[in-house]
């Protein structure tokens, strides 16, 4: 993995309805995340936050079903940018959310540098939608779908290319809230989904190991997009759209261990954690932890 390490905290909550998760990389640094990355990593910078705009609160929701798309346009335009150059100083570009729509800007800043990005979307959603397929209008249920080049065009062309990802390159672990049109996606172009189904049958070892082979064999570089909704939210209760039935803790941390071992991973995002929703920082506090062990931290 590589050593030099960028941190980039993108305070978004645009894209979804519920406020807080702005204050999602607050709520990391203040659990630790800072320190715990000093004490794994020789070459540290935190760069801070990227500059989010505020929603026109008299803005009437337009006829496009996608909720401030101006406003996440641009700031993923400039994470876009930012994630860019860190790759381009050979820099391993850790991102902490905000909602789920940064990915959108994460993957079009990574993408640029590899052929065949892996991406394992770790999260109890697909965030498959469209405008069309959308129930929520949001836009953090729709980065994937975007990043394959399904979308509103200014989305999908996101720093000036797309699609940015191909469906053969993704793995999604730990799915159990599915949309119609996001099932129909999956079939469609045969993307590899481990539903809590799968979890719960082969074991987490096994599916990560399977997730791992199949990801070594075809790409050049692997991006963690890792939604703390995938765990069960009686554990990381401070997420805007919990899901019961997730993946524990011990679990979790065991995926990101095996990822660590594996040292396929050149970029990484811990999003949508909501410390106005969570229990004493309890959510931040287990993002921090699986940081810790994405990283190579070792018990003994
Ligand atoms: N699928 C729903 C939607 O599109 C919910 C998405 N919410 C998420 N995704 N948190 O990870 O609105
Ligand atoms: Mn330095
Ligand atoms: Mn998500
Ligand atoms: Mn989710």
């Amino acid at each position: 993995m590589i050593d030099k390490m960028s941190i980039i905290g993108v305070p978004m909550d645009l894209g979804q309805s519920r406020r807080g998760v702005d204050m999602g990389p607050s709520a990391m640094r203040y659990a630790g995340a800072i320190e715990k990355l000093q004490s794994l990593k020789q070459d540290i910078h935190d760069l801070g936050d990227i500059a989010i705009e505020r929603p026109d609160s008299l803005q009437e929701q337009d006829e496009t079903n996608l909720k401030n798309l101006p406003q996440v346009i641009r700031a993923n335009e400039e994470l876009a940018r930012c994630v860019d150059t860190e790759i381009e100083k050979e820099r391993f570009p850790l991102i902490l959310g905000g909602d789920h729509s940064i990915a959108i800007g994460s993957l079009a800043g990574i993408s640029r540098h590899y052929e065949n990005l892996g991406v394992i979307w770790y999260d109890a959603h697909g965030d498959l939608n469209s405008s069309e397929t959308s129930p929520s209008g949001n836009i953090h249920g729709m980065p994937l779908a975007v990043s394959l080049g399904i979308g509103h065009e200014k989305l999908t062309n996101l720093h000036g290319h797309g699609p940015k990802i191909k469906p053969e390159n993704i793995v999604i672990v730990g799915a159990r809230s599915l949309d119609p049109g996001e099932r129909e996606l999956i079939r469609e172009q045969g993307i590899k989904v481990f539903t809590m189904h799968e979890i719960d049958r082969m074991g987490m070892p096994a599916v990560m190991e399977e997730t791992i082979d199949y990801l070594t064999d075809r790409t050049d570089g692997v991006h963690l997009s890792l939604d703390l909704d995938g765990l069960d939210p009686s554990e990381a209760p401070g997420v805007g759209t919990p899901v019961i039935g997730g993946m524990t803790y011990r679990e979790s941390h065991l995926a990101m261990e095996m990822l660590a071992e594996s040292g396929m991973i050149t970029s990484a995002e811990f999003v949508e954690v909501n410390p106005i929703l969570d229990e004493k920082n309890k959510t931040g506090e287990m993002a921090v932890g699986l940081m810790g062990s994405l990283f190579g931290e070792k018990l003994k």
